[in-house]
């Protein structure tokens, strides 16, 4: 009788993934194995660790309960072979398993040695396709194929007539496809957002946690605001208090960025999706359940559900489709050393303070405090896309190449020339000051265009645009600022360029990451 190894990576913790599809109770094994190669191929951040170990420990209980032979290989287990590789080989051996089954990885380094495997280890696999996902690699690669731009808003469009959600027939729901223009608000006074649901960890999560301080005591970030769950019961009840509490007014203020706030009215659902304790069917299919109920409103809906079934599925595409070029490239030719305070937050630029404390804190920041805050300042400051991509796949708990490298290299940097985005998302001061309450009480004046007491981000905007004339100034949507530059003297010229190069020269880089 065959005997099949399944091997489980610790985002792929979804019941329903398709190498477990027939699983064969009685004969197959599953392995679930927390490897050193895995665990530090970047510095992860410790909450990142401890919930991917915390969950892969529970998934593994929870097929036990079904009756399945788990093998759990633990981090600390003395015969740990330290690489996924290393541990199929041992599984083989140790269950006397002829055939390896796979779902295909996130990534396409893991991809890579995955194809390895047949060879090196003498075994059939089978790799198949992760139909978690709502559009296929082909069906993306088919969308894509010819198009001059890849944008968002078309694939997005062509996803909802496939799946249907929030169509009425053929039209889309309310009569048009996207609200954003009705989500871009700031917090008002007085508008206090739901508590985020907090999940107090266990005896078996704190075991996690010893054993994550005690081996990556150096890695960024700290675990004293733990509040992760690691069930799939418990992503569920977050996604249901998120449904119910904040969806109403994800819409609304999905913008906005509040001092000491970094969940407000958004989903913190990204690290369940991403581990496949939640899918993004299910997911979205809550969303609209709740404004078939008169629950939520239609912007914060279809907001949230183009997030899911645009964005995500929109990255992933194009991680795939780009891959492995994608991660080369440079196409402003930034190379600034990454600055010290992303790991330190120790700065006096008080939104970045913010927005990187929250990140060591919760492991968490949310889109327009990564994109406009984080994002917008290495872009500002040319940071070498290679650092930048470093250092968002290692901060946060929803964290995978295929995710990230889209929304740091297209979104973030415009390193890709504009593949994925039209123009750069790069904006002033005025931008954080409207979207937040971090201004007022910053060391520096937003409203301060020049000198030392200038918000930096104002001068490093036009010197941004005086830098990359030559790529950018061409950008019809770029137009009026490059129109504004031309207006200015040789004398305000000088005067943006000499802010700069003092704050860029005096910022400290010296952290190998
Ligand atoms: P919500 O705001 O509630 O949105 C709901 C869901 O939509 C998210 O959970 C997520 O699954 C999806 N989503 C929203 N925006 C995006 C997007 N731009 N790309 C893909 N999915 C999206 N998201 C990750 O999951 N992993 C990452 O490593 C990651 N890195 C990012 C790096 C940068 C520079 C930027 C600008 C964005 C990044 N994002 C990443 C996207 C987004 O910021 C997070 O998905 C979101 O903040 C997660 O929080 P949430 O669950 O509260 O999201
Ligand atoms: C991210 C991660 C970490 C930190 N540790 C493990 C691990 O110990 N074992 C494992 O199977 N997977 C781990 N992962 C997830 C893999 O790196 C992941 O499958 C790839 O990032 C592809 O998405
Ligand atoms: Fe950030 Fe400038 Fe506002 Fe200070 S003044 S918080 S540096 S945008």
């Amino acid at each position: 009788m065959a005997k099949t190894l399944r091997l489980l990576l610790a985002d792929q913790l979804t019941r329903g993934i398709a190498s477990l599809k027939d699983l064969d109770v009685a004969h197959d094994v599953v392995l679930l194995a927390e490897v050193m190669e895995e665990a530090s191929y970047v510095g992860h951040h410790k909450q990142k660790l401890v919930f991917l170990f915390a969950a892969m420990r529970a998934f593994a209980e929870e097929l036990r309960g079904e009756g399945v032979t788990v093998d759990h290989v633990a981090l600390d287990d003395a015969d740990n072979a330290g690489s996924l590789g290393g541990e199929v080989r041992r599984a083989l051996q140790r269950h006397g398993c002829d055939r390896l089954t796979l779902t295909e990885p996130g990534e396409w380094r893991v991809l890579e040695m995955m194809q390895d495997w047949r060879e090196e280890l003498d075994v059939d696999v089978v790799i198949r396709e992760d139909d978690r996902f709502l559009c296929s690699r082909a069906r993306f690669e088919a969308w894509a194929h010819g198009r001059k731009g890849l944008r968002m808003e078309f694939f997005y469009r062509e996803m909802r007539k496939e799946s249907g959600l929030l169509m009425d027939g053929e039209a889309p729901e309310g009569g048009q496809w996207n609200y954003d223009p009705d989500n871009r608000k700031s917090l008002p006074k007085g508008v206090t957002p739901p508590a985020r649901v907090r999940f107090e960890p266990d005896a078996a999560v704190r075991a996690v946690m010893a054993l994550v301080e005690a081996r990556f005591s150096r890695n960024f970030g700290t675990l004293d605001h733990y509040g992760w769950g690691w069930t799939r019961a418990q992503a569920l009840e977050a996604l249901d208090a998120f449904v119910a509490g904040a969806l109403p007014r994800f819409g609304d203020y999905q913008d906005a960025m509040k001092a000491g706030e970094p969940f407000l009215f958004h989903g913190v659902v990204s690290p369940y999706l991403n581990a496949g304790l939640l899918t993004a069917r299910e997911v979205c299919d809550a969303a609209v359940a709740a404004y078939e109920t008169g629950a939520a409103p239609l912007n914060a809906v279809e907001g949230f559900v183009r997030q899911i079934l645009g964005w995500r599925e929109y990255v992933r595409g194009v991680y795939w489709l780009k891959m492995p070029e994608y991660r080369e490239t440079n196409a402003l030719g930034a190379d600034r050393k990454l600055p010290d305070l992303y790991w330190t937050a120790e700065t006096d630029l008080n939104c970045l303070a913010h927005c990187v404390g929250d990140t060591r804190d919760h492991a968490y920041a949310h889109h327009i405090q990564r994109l406009m805050v984080l994002g917008n300042f290495a872009l500002l400051a040319g940071v070498r896309p290679r650092e930048v991509q470093d250092w968002f796949l290692l901060v946060y708990a929803d964290a995978y190449e295929w995710v990230e490298l889209p929304n740091v290299q297209g979104m973030a940097l415009f390193a890709d020339g504009g593949m994925l985005a039209s123009k750069p998302y790069a904006a002033s001061g005025a931008y954080i000051d409207r979207m937040s309450d971090y201004c007022k009480t910053c060391r520096y004046d937003v409203k301060a265009k020049a000198g030392e007491n200038a918000c930096p981000f104002n001068y490093l905007y036009w010197d941004f645009l005086i830098r990359n004339e030559e790529a950018l100034g061409r950008n019809h949507r770029l137009a009026m600022p490059y129109r504004n530059l031309s207006r200015m003297t040789a004398e305000r010229l000088d005067e943006i360029r000499a802010d700069a190069a003092r704050f860029l020269d005096g910022l400290p880089a010296t952290y190998e990451g």
